[in-house]
This record gives C-alpha cells, structure tokens and sequence, in this order.
C-alpha cells in the first residue's frame, strides 16, 4: 500500500516494547512526523528525531490522560495478552482502554487503531466461518476484556464521534507456530497493512476486522470491512511443512477444535 502524505502529526503506539510493538515501532514512521512510544516496560531510546519516549502504566488514569496530550491518534497495543487472573487484566485492558478512549475524547483524538483478539470468538469451532456480525463467544477473561475494548470503541463512537478500526488479530509472530496457526497467522507486513488502512481510510465508524493474512482455510469473513480495501500479501502456506512435521495432537485437542485453541481451557486461577 503507498501512503501518499503522513495523515497525523503525532501518533502514539501504546505497548511499543511488546512483541508488536518492537516490530511497529519502525513501521509506523511513515506515517506521521513523531512517534510517541509508550509502555509500562523500559524502551531503549533509538538515535532518532522522530521519536518520543513516555512510559505510563494504562490502569492510572492521570498518566493516560498526560499521555494522550499533544496526540493525534492512537495505535492502542498496550496491555496483558495472554490469559491471566482477572485482577491483572482490569487494570490494564479494561481499566487501561477505558482510560485511554477518555483522554482521547478529552484531548479532541479522533482515530484509534486498536488491537483486539481473536479470542473474543474462541469458543467457534474452527469448522466455522464468521464474519463481524457473528455472536462473540469469549473464551478467557482476556477474551472478555478485548470484548469490553471493543464495545468501548462502538460507543465512543456513537456517543463522540471518535472514529475506531478494531482489529481482531490473529497470531502475529514472524511465522505460524502450530497447525491451527496455519489459519489465524497474520505477518507482522500484513498488520501494518491493517493499521495504515485504519489510519488513511475516510470515515471508518467504528470497522471490525479480522487480522490474518492470505491463509488457507480461512475462518474469517471481512466484508464488512471491505471499505478498507486490505489485501492481505502473506500467506502461513509457505510454512505448511514446517508446522505439519510437528507431532499430530489429539482430534479432541482444544487447538484443534476451536479457533481461540489452547486459550478455551486455560485456568480458572487462584482455586486453591
Ligand atoms: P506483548 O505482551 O508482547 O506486548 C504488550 C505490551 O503491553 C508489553 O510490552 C507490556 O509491558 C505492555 N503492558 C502490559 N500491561 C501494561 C500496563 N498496565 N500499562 C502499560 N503497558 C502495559 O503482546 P503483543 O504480542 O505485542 O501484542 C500486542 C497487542 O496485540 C496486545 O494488546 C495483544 O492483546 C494484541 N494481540 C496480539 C496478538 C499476537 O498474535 N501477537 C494476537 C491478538 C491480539
Ligand atoms: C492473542 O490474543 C495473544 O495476544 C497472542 O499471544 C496469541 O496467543 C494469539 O492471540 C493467538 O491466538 O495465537
């Protein structure tokens, strides 16, 4: 995709020492004239004019509200990602994202990118194909926290006009490390993809779209994204035999039978 002008002045990239955040982080300069790099975990300050360095933890309100001053949209990748006790979640994802789309509209910021999960729909089967209108079926308090992400953007765009692209990503590693990854991988080329449509595109409302790439089979649907024009370069294809030399796990498998895999029969914490 060309990016004909940079369309923000400043733009901030929350959990940008996180896995995507450390792969975004050169990506996304393209498209504005700073970056403002966040996260709760040290980031190593680059030789580089373009960039700006904020740590802030997204479950204190007033570090959030700081953070947010001065931006003109928001890459939202901070948070817990993989399933955790509930405690640690609110702080981060649910208290973190209600945070962040207050300051957002306190601030005058009219775009965010924010970064959903498949795992808002892991309870499908993976013989399923589902499009954004598909019953959400969380399977993790993780799962529940990126559904509450979600309904925060719908409504903050109805009620204040901030305009969201929800990815609801797959599995972005630099390759697919499992067979059922084989269907929900998206390369870390195909998500900036996603995001630079988020941020170019007029008039988005609040769009939800599935984040993989060119994968066969394919559970998801994206129609009604299609005003993005994403199309996807990658395809997890290239690593079928690599995956497919890993030993067959049982029919029965949570990986293999559900589309959020292990995420279903994580847990419950702190029982004892
Ligand atoms: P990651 O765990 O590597 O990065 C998340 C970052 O958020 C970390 O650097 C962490 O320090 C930061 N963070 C955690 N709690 C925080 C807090 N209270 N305040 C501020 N920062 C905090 O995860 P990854 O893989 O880079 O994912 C980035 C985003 O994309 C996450 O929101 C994740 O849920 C989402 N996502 C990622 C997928 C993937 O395949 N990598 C799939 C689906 C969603
Ligand atoms: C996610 O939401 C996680 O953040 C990531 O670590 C992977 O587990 C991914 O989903 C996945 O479903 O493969």
């Amino acid at each position: 995709m060309t990016s004909p002008a940079k369309p923000f002045n400043r733009l901030l990239l929350t959990g940008a020492a996180g896995g995507l955040g450390k792969e975004l982080r050169q990506r996304l300069k393209p498209f504005c004239n700073t970056l403002r790099l966040s996260d709760i975990a040290n980031i190593t300050p680059a030789d580089d004019n373009q960039e700006e360095i904020q740590l802030c933890d997204l479950s204190d309100k007033q570090a959030v509200h700081h953070l947010v001053d001065g931006v003109d949209a928001i890459v939202h990748f901070g948070g817990v990602s993989v399933e955790r006790p509930f405690e640690e979640i609110l702080g981060a994802n649910i208290c973190g994202v209600f945070h962040i789309y207050e300051a957002a509209r306190r601030h005058g910021v009219k775009r965010v990118i924010f970064a959903s999960s498949n795992h808002v729909i892991g309870f499908h089967k993976q013989t399923e194909v589902l499009d954004a209108l598909s019953p959400r079926r969380p399977d993790s308090y993780y799962g529940l926290s990126k559904c509450y992400g979600e309904d925060t953007a719908s409504f903050y765009f109805d009620r204040y006009g901030i305009e969201t692209l929800t990815i609801r990503i797959g599995s972005s590693f630099a390759e697919p490390q499992n067979r059922r990854m084989l269907s929900t991988w998206l390369s870390f080329d195909d998500l900036t993809q996603l995001i630079a449509r988020g941020l170019y595109t007029d008039a988005i409302g609040h769009t939800v779209v599935y984040g993989a790439s060119n994968n066969t089979p394919n559970w998801w649907d994206n129609r009604y994204a299609a005003h993005l024009g994403y199309q996807p370069q990658d395809s997890a294809e290239q690593f079928r035999e690599k995956v497919e030399a890993q030993p067959m796990p049982p029919a029965d498998d949570p990986t293999m039978v559900y589309q959020g895999g292990a995420f279903v029969a994580a847990g419950p914490f702190g029982d004892n």
